[in-house]
């Protein structure tokens, strides 16, 4: 099978949770008769949701990557997850994608994750389509929902294509706004109208010689107007909204011939490398690809997935990583219909395949055939807002974990496994709770291994407000080797994580020593009086001791450093630190009161307010440890329909009430420990 870049078309299917995407995405294939049976999400044959995990739940989890035909032109599209926290999936899919067409549910609207849709579309700078759907049923209404689409994109810009005719079940076929107005249902006539007009204007805009005959009364040709449409798309000014029903195969032949028509081919795709070079690709030349995935099959192991850039690349060819040099050996290459690998020979500009058995590359490198190819850049992620303390169920089984762990955290970007140094956890992140869970069962298939999972405790850090000294004289000199040392130290609070002073006079301590004494200390922060954490901002000072000839030992200083820094801590007003994260929270206006209401109790502060493509955008600082779950409590606070961001913003120090909670709690955990 060959493909030729001017007739590919490449894009993404993304939107809400439940809007229809993978049953669009399933009827496509059918109707472009890529496969000989309808796939049905509800009865789980979906060509594209096709894990057990998903056909369990009925809903995607993984992006879907597949291909069809569809009148001689070649469409690599992909079906990504709507629920939220999947967006791990959905990234790669934008990168790969020159074109987005965003499914939105015909009685809910614009909701969260057409929002979300759109956005991404823009971050990627890529044309967006849009197909209302669903609109079989009695409480859709397509023009209520081009409406919100106007309001938050543009009365301009967000156009309708296609109108229903009828409504509900009485939907029974779309009419275009394009064709005959003869055609048009009466009811239509008028609306039909001012969307030609808009698009016509929208047209001649871009163009001075098409206005001046659009204003001079004559007729634009048809290939003036698609040509006109096509340029509207690719700059943003146009985003087509289409009318449908995937359930009554309505209007969705008219989505597919508009992605023919009107989207743009790959080669009219310029990128910039990351050095700014522009890549325009063509079919001839070096070819470069760039990998934006990777999957982990049980069988073969490390699948990688990548779009062609520019170039060919054929199978059983040697191409470079240019991120590393490794010389990399494609062997056969191959596309997907979900799980159905397709064997090709070669793959052009817009083709997205794939290969098994790459040495050394990972997701977000590039491949090329010359080391004169440019590097791409990476794609970034949004920061995990979930987290687990995993650790193993059978003693023995930590490094298996790891390493699964560490190959799933590869094919996830959104996916984070890290050992906290401060409360000895393994630490496994993710984007909420079910992200995480979907992962671990996972591992369990590729590692067989069982993990247990806790909240993870929180890395609190102890500091001082006030000066303190300290003093200890260690003295064994009973019977055997005897042990002695004896120091002095004076602590006060730091700008610096640590900072260390020998003021000792006279070699009261011998210099020798001194490196002892501030290994010991160094030691006494890694466990505070208050709560057993780690101390920070503290500035050390030795100012005297006493030593022995024989006695002394560096174990002797150590261990006396230690102790005289634990009194002078106690003496020194010593404070409870905390975590606090700066959150991005994104929700419908009508949950506003809630959340605020919700932040408060969870000593959150509100730093501001602001509105986004409809959504309202609160932004706050709150203790990390009250954020434990604040992934599943805005679900459920806002009916899955908010979703947040959080990120590191500084330790601060605990309110006295709380801390005393805290500090309580760990000395009857550490009393039971001794007991
Ligand atoms: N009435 C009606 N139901 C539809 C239509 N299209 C899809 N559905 C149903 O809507 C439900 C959700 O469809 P999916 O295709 O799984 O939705 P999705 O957008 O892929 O959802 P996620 O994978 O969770 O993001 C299924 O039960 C479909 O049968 C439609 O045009 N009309
Ligand atoms: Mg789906």
């Amino acid at each position: 099978m060959k493909f030729e870049s001017e007739k590919i078309r490449n894009f993404v299917v993304a939107g809400h949770s439940g809007s229809g995407k993978t049953s669009l995405c399933d009827l496509m294939l059918y109707k472009a008769k890529a496969v000989d049976r309808l796939g049905s999400v509800d009865n789980k044959t979906s060509v594209s949701d096709f894990t057990p995990d998903e056909q369990e739940k009925r809903s995607s989890i993984y992006t879907a990557y597949l291909s069809c035909e569809w009148n001689h032109f070649r469409f690599f599209f992909s079906d990504t997850p709507g629920y939220g926290p999947f967006i791990g999936e959905v990234i790669p899919a934008y990168r790969a994608s020159g074109a987005a067409l965003v499914v939105l549910d015909g009685v809910n609207g614009l909701e969260m994750g057409a929002v979300r849709a759109f956005k991404l579309g823009k971050s990627f700078d890529i044309p967006k389509l849009a197909f209302v759907n669903r609109l079989d049923r009695d409480d859709a209404d397509y023009f209520k929902v081009v409406e919100q689409l106007q309001d938050a994109y543009g009365k301009n810009v967000c156009v309708p294509m296609t109108l229903p005719v009828g409504k509900g079940a009485k939907f029974e076929r779309v009419v275009s706004v394009l064709e005959d107005p003869a055609t048009i249902p009466d009811e239509l006539k008028e609306y039909a109208a001012h969307c030609r007009e808009v698009l016509f204007d929208t047209v001649a805009e871009a163009d001075e010689a098409l206005m001046e005959r659009y204003l001079g009364g004559e007729q634009l040709t048809e290939a003036e107007v698609m040509h006109g449409l096509h340029d509207a798309l690719k700059s943003g000014a146009l985003i087509p909204v289409f009318a449908g029903s995937v359930t009554k195969d309505i209007g969705v032949s008219e989505v597919m011939n508009g992605i023919v028509n009107i989207s743009q081919s790959p080669l009219e795709r310029t990128r910039v490398a990351s050095d700014g070079t522009v890549i325009r690709p063509r079919e001839d030349g070096d070819a470069a690809a760039f990998v934006f995935k990777s999957v982990l099959d049980p069988h073969v192991g490390q699948f990688a997935f990548f779009r062609v850039l520019t170039g060919k690349i054929r199978s059983n060819s040697d191409i470079l990583n240019l991120n590393n040099g490794t010389k990399e050996h494609i062997g056969q290459l191959i596309f997907l219909n979900g799980k159905t690998q397709i064997p090709i020979e070669e793959a052009c500009p817009g083709c997205i395949c794939g290969v098994a058995k790459l040495r050394a590359t990972k997701t977000g490198d590039t491949l090329g055939e010359s080391p004169k190819c440019h590097v791409m850049s990476p794609m970034t992620f949004p920061s995990p807002v979930f987290s687990y303390a995993v650790s193993a169920v059978k003693s023995g089984d930590e490094d298996k974990i790891m390493n699964g762990l560490q190959k799933l955290c590869e094919c996830d970007p959104t996916l984070h496994i890290e050992l906290n140094k401060e409360t000895h956890e393994t630490i496994f992140s993710g984007m909420g709770e079910l992200h995480l869970q979907i992962a671990l069962r996972r591992l369990k298939e590729i590692a067989r291994v069982e993990v247990q999972v806790s909240a993870p405790k929180i890395p609190y850090r102890e500091a001082i407000n006030g000066r303190g000294e300290g003093h200890y004289r260690h003295k064994k000199q009973s019977g055997g080797h005897g042990q002695f040392a004896e120091v002095f130290l004076r602590i006060e609070p730091s700008g610096e994580r640590f900072e260390f002073a020998n003021a000792v006079v006279g070699g009261a301590i011998p210099k020798n020593f001194i490196p002892a004494v501030e290994k010991g200390v160094v030691e006494a922060m890694e466990c505070g009086p208050l709560a057993g954490c780690v101390v920070e901002n503290v500035k050390v000072t030795v100012y005297d001791g006493k030593f022995h000839d024989v006695d002394s030992s560096e174990m002797a200083f150590k261990i006396a450093a230690r102790k005289a820094f634990r009194e002078a801590m106690e003496k020194a007003n010593p404070v409870l630190k905390e975590p606090v994260m700066s959150v991005k929270i994104y929700t419908p206006a009508e949950f506003m009161g809630d959340i605020t209401g919700h932040l408060n109790h969870k000593r959150g502060r509100i730093i501001g307010m602001s509105a986004e493509d409809g959504m309202q955008v609160l932004e706050a600082e709150v203790p990390l440890a009250e954020l434990s779950k604040y992934a599943t409590e805005l679900r459920s606070m806002t009916q899955g329909r908010g979703t947040f961001e959080m990120e590191f913003a500084r330790y601060e120090v605990v309110a006295p009430n709380v801390a005393a909670e805290i500090i309580n709690k760990f000395k009857a955990s550490h009393k039971e420990e001794e007991d």
